[in-house]
């Protein structure tokens, strides 16, 4: 039997991974965009997560008749009126790095009380299948913006977000410990119920 087919429309390889380990129990074979579109990108223009989200999981429809999923995830810090939001990638515009974006955060965050540090991270994922949407799913997971990084796990912001449960950052986290708590990892266990439910692949 041939195994469903699954193109994963992101460019983020931090993001891919933790997906990919996701979703390894079910017999998918996944593509990812650098191999089936390495010439083509969605520019993200939406105001939220969901918008971006389901933009990028239905631009590459019109040429991929299987399933895709995408993802739209970001930081929001209470603080900073929810920036950096839908532009967590971008924050350190015009060349943003990892690295960038984290110390702009921690100067605008600079004196900034604990108790006034609470952030969230947001994940959007949306299944679609020919142009149609077969399913959206929102999930978050609040902590606190550190002073500094700690840990060299993960990716993004990972090394200055605080998981008080845990007593850690999720860059302290190793990769099954940060999907068991993560935004991602809530948002991908809800799929998984859902792929179960609708009998897919
Ligand atoms: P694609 O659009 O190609 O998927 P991207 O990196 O541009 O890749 P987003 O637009 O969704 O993805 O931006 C997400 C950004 O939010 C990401 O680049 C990180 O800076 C941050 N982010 C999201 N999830 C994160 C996580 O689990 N840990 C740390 N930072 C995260």
């Amino acid at each position: 039997m041939s195994k469903e087919r699954l193109l994963l429309a992101t460019t983020n390889k931090g993001k891919a991974k933790e997906i990919e380990s996701f979703l390894s129990e079910f017999p998918f074979k996944i593509f990812t965009l650098q191999e089936v579109f390495p010439k083509q990108s969605f520019v993200e223009e939406g105001n939220t997560f969901a918008e971006n989200a389901r933009g990028k999981s239905l631009f590459y429809s019109h040429q991929w008749e299987d399933l895709i999923l995408a993802e739209d995830s970001g930081l929001e810090i209470e603080h900073l009126k929810g920036a950096p939001g839908v532009l967590s990638a971008r924050f350190s515009w015009p060349q943003p790095t990892d690295e960038k974006n984290i110390r702009k955060v921690l100067d605008l965050m600079e004196g900034v009380p604990l108790d006034k540090r609470k952030a969230r991270f947001v994940s959007c994922i949306v299944l679609s299948q020919k142009g149609k949407i077969i399913k959206e799913i929102k999930e978050n997971v609040t902590g606190l913006i550190t002073y500094e990084k700690k840990g060299s796990y993960g990716f993004g912001y990972d090394p200055i977000f605080y998981y008080p449960p845990l007593k850690k950052t999720l860059a302290e986290l190793l990769p099954e410990e940060k999907n068991s708590v993560s935004h991602r990892g809530r948002a991908l266990k809800k799929l998984k119920e859902y792929l179960v439910e609708a009998g897919l692949p």
